[in-house]
């Protein structure tokens, strides 16, 4: 199996997000990738490439052109703010909530606000060419999967389902899946499906795609009545427009074990049977697992092969991209895990 990576995921490496009401370390670290890396790289039944595809252009069908100008000059602003060339990672300080329309204010304070959902998504020097380079990887994963038709995967930080169109927040700045499914699209593709089994609901991935039937976008995550990101997420969230129809949501309470997880995940392997699309995103997230810090899942390092082997079965052409998951020490056997999952069916 080809993985393309590159080890310009480092460029990001926040120091602390604000959690709970705490400064905690960073739980979306340079260690999550280097580990998995460190763990595939000397096993010959994978192929690491480096990304060899420029996403600036694709970022910028998926992406508002003031939101990428955002992040690209939010560090440099940031620094001028500070008056040091060493200044603590940029957060914001207020939001413009439910109320009023708002338009964009010029300083990088009120900037940050502006385009952040949360509080916990640190930028940094190198937040930017970290997230265009992860957003190269899921491009130059998604041309070989266009070209090869197999499996591949892209190994990548930061994440990418909960940026939407104009905002970033929950660790991630670019879409890399949105982009991916772009790339398809653009290579000819008339139907892509998306596949987030992330632990959070993917809402950056469910905006973009809300109100388009060419991306069906199907989520099995924690029900966001009480998990990040709260205000997406729902059973009644089922696209709007040309795309209703075409987005299915499948919470799932705390404490969901393998059996229950399998029941919805076969109700989405058959949407996405349905729906035949030329190509399969899968938006692997490894915080499902019993050991995640972040999850009240109760899903073991065997099932992610179960989960993969379900999704494989279906033979679509997949790019796999990863998402989340933060138990540091079981990361690399988990992704192992649903590796071999497509490796066993390809
Ligand atoms: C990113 B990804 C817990 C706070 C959790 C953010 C979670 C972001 C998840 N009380 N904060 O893995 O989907
Ligand atoms: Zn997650």
């Amino acid at each position: 199996m080809d993985i393309v990576y590159s080890p310009d995921h480092r460029l990001h490496n926040g120091r602390f997000e604000m959690k709970d009401g705490e400064f905690t370390p960073c739980h979306e670290c340079p260690d999550r990738a280097d580990r998995i890396f460190e763990a595939l790289k000397d096993n010959a039944d994978f192929n690491f490439l480096a990304p060899d595809a420029d996403a600036s252009a694709v970022i910028r069908q998926i992406h508002s052109p003031d939101y990428v100008a955002f992040l690209e000059t939010a560090w440099p602003k940031w620094m001028d703010f500070k008056g040091t060339s060493n200044p603590p990672d940029a957060f914001p300080l207020i939001f413009p909530n439910r109320s009023r329309n708002v338009h964009a204010p010029s300083s990088i304070d009120g900037l940050l606000g502006y385009y952040a959902l949360d509080t916990g998504s640190p930028i940094m020097s190198g937040t930017f060419d970290a997230a265009r380079t992860a957003a190269s990887c899921a491009l130059t994963g998604q041309r070989l999967v266009t070209t090869g038709g197999r499996t591949v995967f892209s190994l990548s930080r930061p994440p990418g389902h909960h940026a939407t169109h104009d905002a970033y927040g929950g660790y991630c700045f670019f879409n890399n899946a949105a982009i991916a499914a772009q790339g398809f699209l653009n290579d000819g593709a008339a139907r892509v499906a998306i596949l987030d089994v992330d632990y959070h609901h993917g809402n950056g991935t469910q905006d973009i795609f809300y109100e388009r039937s060419d991306v069906l976008v199907v989520n099995i995550h924690a029900d966001p009545s009480s998990e990040y990101p709260f205000f997406w997420g729902a059973r009644t969230e089922i696209g709007a427009g040309t795309g209703a129809g075409y987005n299915l949501n499948l919470p799932l309470p705390a404490g969901t074990d393998w059996p229950a997880y399998a029941e919805a995940l076969g109700q989405a392997c058959a949407a996405i049977r349905k729906y035949a699309p030329d190509a399969l995103i899968l938006s692997f997230g490894f915080d499902i697992f019993h050991g995640d810090p972040l999850s009240r899942f109760l899903i073991g390092t065997a099932d992610f092969r179960r989960i993969a082997g379900m999704i494989a079965a279906l033979k679509f052409p997949t790019l796999i991209i990863l998402e989340g998951g933060y138990a540091i020490d079981g990361l690399a056997d988990n992704v192992l895990s649903g590796l071999t999952g497509f490796l066993e069916t390809e």
